[in-house]
């Protein structure tokens, strides 16, 4: 499928998707919301085992959400297009394969909501962070006073949204804002590597571990761990279970299945 503002690209099992809308340095408007949303649709998980999201050129991952698409918005028209966004990140955050945020330079507003959506974040030297948005007047409207809290801890989060502020790729590090860090070259490769380990290990066990994980976090201590052991226990069902024991128990490797 053709699309206006996305660009796919397949290599092996790792499918990466690049938003480009250069005049708006990869600003998020409707008509890129509506295509992140079919594109979804369109994925084989049998066939595709990581996704990876980055942005087109050097300077920008995700600049927000489109300015001139929100200018004239009323409450009502401000809340659904919150509810687009928020509903398409919220998608990829609980697909069933990981996916890797690859941030080659500005995630502000609805770009670092994006990448905050994603499991894993990546991003070249020259990657700038922020929730600029209480200087235009509102606030983060794609999940990013949640997912904001969650990853960084209620105090740099009330910061870093309170001031609008954004802070370069080492400061992201430190917080833990981001997983690694590296050249902008190295980005994409840096990234493929990583997928391509994922995609060494079980896929269904994988996908698990990613259900649990996100779902673990909500939930409290007892509830949490009974989740995990159904989840393990479904684990032994699977023949990528028995031929991965198996296989290490004769001192060899097997080649999952996703079976
Ligand atoms: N929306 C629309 N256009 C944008 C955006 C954006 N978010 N960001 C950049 N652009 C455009 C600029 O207007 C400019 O267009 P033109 O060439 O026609 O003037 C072009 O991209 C290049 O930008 P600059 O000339 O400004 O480039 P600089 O290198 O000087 O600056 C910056 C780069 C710092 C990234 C600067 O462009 C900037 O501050 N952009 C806005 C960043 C921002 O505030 N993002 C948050 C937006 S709000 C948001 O994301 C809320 C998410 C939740 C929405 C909920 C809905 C209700």
């Amino acid at each position: 499928m053709d699309y206006q503002f996305l660009k796919i690209a397949e290599e092996g099992k790792v499918c990466t998707m690049t938003i480009s809308a250069p005049k708006s340095l990869n600003a998020l408007n409707s008509t890129i919301l509506n295509e992140i949303n079919s594109f979804l649709d369109s994925i084989d998980f049998a066939k595709t085992r990581v996704l990876i999201i980055t942005g087109d050129g050097e300077k920008s991952f995700v600049a927000g959400a489109d300015i001139s698409e929100m200018a004239s918005l009323d409450p009502k028209a401000g809340e659904a297009f919150g509810i687009r966004g928020a509903d398409v990140f919220r998608r990829i955050e609980t697909l069933p394969i990981p996916v890797i945020a690859a941030v080659n330079g500005f995630a502000l507003g609805g770009g670092c909501e994006l990448a905050m959506a994603c499991d894993i974040r990546i991003c070249s030297n020259n990657a700038k962070f922020g929730q600029p948005e209480v200087g235009l007047g509102i606030i983060p409207g794609f999940s990013g006073t949640y997912r904001l809290t969650k990853l960084v801890g209620m105090g740099m989060a009330k910061q870093l949204i309170y001031t609008g502020g954004a802070i370069k790729a080492d400061e992201a590090l430190r917080i833990g804002l981001v997983n690694a860090v590296c050249e902008q070259a190295d980005l994409i490769p840096t990234a493929m590597e990583m997928a391509q380990r994922i995609c060494n290990n079980a896929p269904i066990a994988v996908s698990l571990a990613k259900e649990c994980i996100n779902a673990e976090y909500d939930l409290a201590a007892d509830e949490a761990i009974a989740y995990e052991s159904v989840r393990f226990g479904r684990c032994f069902a699977t023949e990528d279970q028995k031929n991965g024991m198996k296989a290490f128990l004769e001192k060899g490797k097997y080649q999952f299945q996703g079976k």
